[in-house]
């Protein structure tokens, strides 16, 4: 700890020891050039700085510290996504230099020392250089920093993966993908590094990203409040500024970066059941074993997860077939039982003449070389490994084929793990395998194809495990282009999204790792990234049953659900803490299934608007001040608030209720006014969960897998107590869980359902097909039984009323009731 911390020490005296004599600011602005969306700066440096409105609300800044800017393309861009160039008009007076759109933003420089302010479409300033710290490189290695002003209560959340807390204000953090098995909260960097962050004070929010792949770094205010510094040590300083138009919501700029990075396509629905790993089920008596014990307590399971062990000596695209004779028939007797398989895929390829994993790779030239042009080799799983060149379209075009033979076999997904990349230190060094060891990844001059601008590891590193799983997203979709590809990676950048779910690695079987999932999770969903979820139980270590259960309930609303353990860990499976524990995960489980309409329709609103599954408090109340630093709950979607229990020994716990909506206990009925605190009860069995009073919830029956979902009705939960002259809309998203349907005129719907005082409406929208019908109104907390109530405008019966739970059920006749009213 302590070499790490001196380590650290030393890299920040370089990084902001602005006295070395190389280092120098970009001088004043001499003269410029304009482009269509902004201009192009020289300066006394010699340094060119080019700002643009990159859209109309989005501010793009880039420096060329030696006058040549790079190319102009990037890993982390949706090029997916048609953009048009916005207007930037240029005016110039005798100080200043003015950009603006007619409807966005502004930006106005300074000519002495070239100092920038942006401001939102309301004229408002928003971020500001720091004229003591003006825009620097050095031209002696590269690198380049910015330091901007910083109001002191300002927050800063985001930045991909981080095991920080919530707000990550007076934080020196840096970018730069690490294996960190059994990492302690507070260790940075980890797995996954997204140089993306929403600034949020006192109800307005902005965003900033760094689109630069190298070792990046942000220092939050840590050095100096007043101020934040972000650079970098290689590549060109290029920055978005996300002004969040005139809203200035958290929403808005996260959309703006989702149409920037781009958004997850909806995931196949089974993707959203519950999964089951551990490092490893083998041989495959025991996979089987493990899955009759699930039908057996009647657990609902989706998937199963073979880690490592099902391979020949780790060569991927392999089976040991000593422990797995006959792969097809285990997969789909699992499959004939409602259970996918997914299996472990890593980046590195044996070294071995006799094995055509690698011979192929050899002959068709797609692995990573050396400095000096040598097939680099690196010790993980297998031994002495290659490794493919993921930043080299041939390479993971030629990854993506050999999925074919698994998915011939019936595997159902895949997860690609060690992607940092990480690699072993060689046994002959004898210094203390720290975290973050520089011989745990490639050397920092490695050779990589870049697409097109060749380059080093220390360029190409943080984005080779997204790559991985571009190239495993990629393969997948062109080997089954009927259905929906599942990935899930440990290591990502900016726009990992794209390609994948993505888990939080090697965590721990302790009480502060559970807390931690929700200020991880919840940053990772506003970084762009939906698809997230933790090891349920903690990876390493064994948890005690109360400390299993209570995971499980936090963990059974987030968008990615799935236990896994260690080798050598004792059993981690919702079965295996005894006969009460059994009962009460089996029922945590349910709940997910019966939410799970609920959960798909956020994905697939996601994939549209970039909007996150899983939500800090913040996000959807940002103008409450007093939910900025919480991190022991969050939202799914706006209608639902999940309050898990994250301590040991605890059977109540505190729940604050965000201010401008009030919230209905799931289970009482009982409603809590928004901006409120209480103390609520929640025994060992309980996982307390508020609804937004207004908002109509769909749910179903729970179901021991999602292929059981067919036919089983939906009941649409409406949160009683609206105010007089309000209307919700909620909706709810149907289609056959996979393929591409949706995206065509057949086989899917999206129901809006419109909640006033007393009258539900329900409008279908989309084609025809085959869905789960909307069978039963249930409004929740309704005060007493109902004097009437009409479907399409006739009397019916067919309703009852439970006075203990204060729900009125009502059953509609068919699935194309449009309105439905009740009388009090
Ligand atoms: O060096 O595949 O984070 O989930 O079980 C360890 C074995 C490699 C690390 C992953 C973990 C997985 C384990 N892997």
């Amino acid at each position: 700890m302590e070499r790490i911390l001196f380590l650290s020490t030393v890299l920040l005296f370089f990084c902001f020891n602005q006295t070395n004599a190389a280092w120098q600011t970009v001088g004043n602005v001499t003269t410029y050039t304009k482009l269509q969306n902004g201009i192009v700066l020289n300066t006394t440096s010699g340094a060119k700085i080019e700002i643009t409105i990159f859209q109309p609300e989005v501010v793009r800044v880039r420096l060329a510290a030696n006058g040549v800017f790079e190319r102009n393309w990037s890993y982390a861009i949706d090029t997916r996504r048609d953009r048009q160039t916005a207007i930037g008009d240029v005016t110039v007076t005798t100080d200043e230099i003015e950009i603006s759109n007619p409807a966005g933003a502004r930006v106005v420089v300074k000519k002495l020392n070239c100092l920038i302010s942006i401001y939102d479409s309301n004229g408002n300033l928003i971020v500001e250089d720091d004229a003591s710290k003006p825009l620097s490189f050095n031209n002696e290695n590269g690198a380049s920093e910015t330091s901007k002003k910083r109001n002191d209560i300002e927050l800063y959340y985001g930045f991909g993966e981080k095991a920080l807390p919530i707000s990550r204000h007076n934080q020196n953090m840096v970018m730069w993908n690490t294996d960190t098995f059994a990492y302690p909260p507070g260790l940075d960097p980890i797995y996954q590094s997204i140089p993306f962050f929403i600034a949020l004070n006192q109800g307005k929010a902005y965003g900033v990203f760094l689109n630069n792949t190298h070792r990046t770094y942000f220092d939050m205010g840590k050095q100096d409040p007043s101020r934040y510094t972000f650079g970098t040590p290689g590549g060109e300083l290029d920055y978005f500024v996300f002004t969040g138009g005139h809203e200035r919501t958290p929403k808005y700029v996260l959309h703006d970066y989702a149409e920037l990075t781009g958004t997850s396509s909806l995931p196949p629905l089974w993707a959203l059941g519950n999964q089951q790993s551990r490092w490893s089920y083998a041989p495959e008596s025991k996979v089987r074993e493990i899955a009759n014990k699930f039908i057996e307590n009647k657990i609902p399971l989706d998937v199963l997860y073979l880690d490592i062990d099902y391979m020949e000596g780790y060569r991927v695209f392999t089976w040991d077939n000593k422990k797995f004779p006959d792969p097809k028939k285990l997969i789909a007797d699992l499959r004939a039982q409602g259970i996918r398989t997914i299996v472990i895929i890593d980046p590195g390829i044996k070294v071995d003449e006799n094995y055509y994993v690698y011979k192929d790779g050899v002959e068709k030239d797609v692995f990573v070389k050396t400095v000096d042009g040598k097939e680099l080799h690196a010790l993980v799983w297998p031994g002495v490994c290659a490794f493919p060149d993921f930043t080299k379209k041939d390479a993971r075009d030629w990854f993506g084929t050999f999925y074919k033979k698994h998915i011939d076999e019936g595997i159902a997904g895949f997860w690609n793990d060690m992607n940092e990349p990480g690699v072993f230190i060689p046994s002959e060094i004898k210094e203390p395998n720290t975290y973050h060891h520089p011989l745990k990844t490639f050397p920092l001059d490695s050779q990589h194809e870049g697409d097109g601008l060749k380059g080093a590891h220390s360029r190409y590193h943080n984005v080779y495990g997204m790559q991985m799983a571009r190239s495993t997203d990629e393969g997948l979709r062109k080997l089954q282009p009927d259905k929906r590809p599942f990935v899930l990676t440990r290591a990502g950048f900016a726009g990992i999204q794209r390609y994948s779910a993505v888990w939080t690695g090697d965590n721990q079987a302790t009480w502060d790792h559970l807390a931690l999932t929700i200020p991880m999770l919840t940053n990772l969903s506003v970084s762009g990234v939906p698809f997230v979820g933790a090891d349920v139980g903690g990876f390493t270590g064994n948890p005690s049953p109360e400390l299993y259960a209570r995971w499980l309930q936090a963990a059974a609303l987030t968008p990615f659900l799935r236990s896994h353990s260690e080798v050598a860990s004792k059993p981690q499976e919702p079965f295996a803490f005894g006969g009460e524990f059994t009962k009460i995960n089996r029922s945590t489980i349910e709940l997910r299934y019966r939410f799970l309409p609920y959960i798909y329709t956020l994905f697939y609103k996601h994939e549209r608007d970039g909007q996150p599954v899983m939500r800090p408090l913040w996000f959807g109340y940002p103008k409450d001040i007093k939910t900025y630093l919480i991190e022991d709950e969050y939202l799914v979607g706006k209608d639902l608030l999940v309050a898990p229990v994250l301590r040991e020994g605890r059977t109540k716990r505190n729940v604050y209720f965000p201010l401008g909506d009030d919230w209905m206990d799931w289970y009482s009925g009982q409603v809590y006014k928004g901006g409120t605190n209480a103390e609520v009860d929640a025994p060992i069995d309980h996982l307390s969960l508020f609804a937004r009073v207004g908002s109509t919830i769909p749910t179903q029956a729970t179901v021991q897998n999602t292929d059981a979902m067919k036919n089983v009705p939906i009941i649409l939960n409406v949160i009683s107590g609206i105010a007089e002259n309000k209307t919700e809309e909620s909706s709810l998203f149907q289609d056959n869980g996979d393929g591409y349907d949706y995206k065509s005129s057949k086989n899917w719907r999206d129901v809006k359902i419109e909640h006033k005082r007393g009258i539900i409406t329900i409008k279908r929208y989309g084609y025809n097909g085959t869905f789960q019908p909307i069978k039963y109104v249930k409004a929740i907390g309704f005060p007493a039984q109902s004097k009437e109530v009409r479907i399409d405008g006739v009397v019916t019966t067919d309703f009852v009323y439970e006075s203990a739970r204060k729900i009125l059920t009502i059953t509609l006749p068919n699935d194309e009731v449009k309105e439905i009213t009740v009388q009090r």
